[in-house]
């Protein structure tokens, strides 16, 4: 016995389509296809915005490791806004979920965090890039000075730059958000609190989560007092000890 033909749905129905629904279902098929690669356009926009940044702020590190034996940047991380992330935020500031709404109003689609050892590197930084003349800064939100009431702390900074494609030059923007070693451990366990869809004894965590805060922010004054004590106290070295030090410093940079 002959077994009758199978055949997929989806097939099935687009047979049977007339030649109107057929057109109308392509030009949304194409519609679809467009503007996936128009976002992948402007994610690689944005991307190569963070590249940008990035690259400004390890110069910034490597000038001032060779020529003053200061790292003030312990480590950089970037991360561009995942798509969930970006239409949440479109919805909070009732915008539509379209890629000029993206570009005009959301700032920090490109960001990148620079974690210092101490808080005055993180001030020293963020002037060291904003004073650069092709960054402009656009805003300053200081959450140092100012924290949030839940004990966030970092200075937060939307910078734009121009940034040079194959046949145009655009202004990007980047958020930069700087803090301590500190305020970024307690930031990623926040963070994770925030995620999480529910706790329990989440008014508890809450709390010791905001003493924490003020006693790593006290942690982090003392550790900058005691740098600066260090700095204070140390001898002056000799001719010989000098030399030693100069001898010790001299390090191709590598590539
Ligand atoms: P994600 O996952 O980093 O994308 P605005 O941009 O001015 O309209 P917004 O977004 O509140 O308003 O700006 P703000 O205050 O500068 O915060 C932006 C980012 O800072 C957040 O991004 C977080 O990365 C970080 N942040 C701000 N407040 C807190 C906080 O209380 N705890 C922690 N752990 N991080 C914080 P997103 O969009 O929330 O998330």
């Amino acid at each position: 016995m002959e077994l009758p033909e199978k055949r997929i749905p989806d097939q099935y129905f687009l047979e049977n389509l007339s030649e109107e629904q057929m057109d109308g279902l392509m030009a949304q098929g194409i519609h679809l296809v467009d503007s996936a690669l128009q976002y992948q356009e402007l994610m690689m926009m944005y991307n190569c915005a963070i590249r940008e940044v990035r690259t400004k702020l390890e110069v910034l590190n490597a000038d001032l490791s060779v020529r003053y034996q200061r790292n003030p940047i312990e480590f950089i991380s970037c991360r561009l806004k995942k798509p969930m992330s970006l239409f949440q935020k479109l919805q909070k500031k009732n915008l539509p979920f379209s890629l000029s709404a993206v570009e005009k109003n959301i700032n920090d689609v490109a960001g990148i965090r620079v974690i210092c050892s101490f808080i005055d590197d993180i001030y020293a930084v963020a002037a060291m890039l904003t004073e650069q003349d092709d960054i402009t800064l656009l805003e300053t939100k200081d959450y140092i000075k100012n924290p949030k009431p839940n004990g966030y702390r970092s200075l937060h900074l939307i910078v734009e730059l121009p940034v040079f494609f194959s046949d145009q030059k655009k202004n990007m923007r980047v958020e930069v958000q700087i803090r301590t070693i500190a305020m970024d451990f307690w930031a990623s366990l926040e963070h994770q609190l925030k995620y999480k869809k529910s706790v329990k004894n989440e008014e508890l965590i809450v709390r010791e989560l905001t003493e924490c805060a003020e006693d790593i922010a006290s942690i982090d004054q003392r550790m900058l007092a005691i740098r600066n004590t260090i700095d204070e106290n140390a001898e002056s070295p000799n001719t010989e000890e000098s030399l030693r030090e100069k001898l010790e410093r001299f390090n191709i940079p590598s590539l």
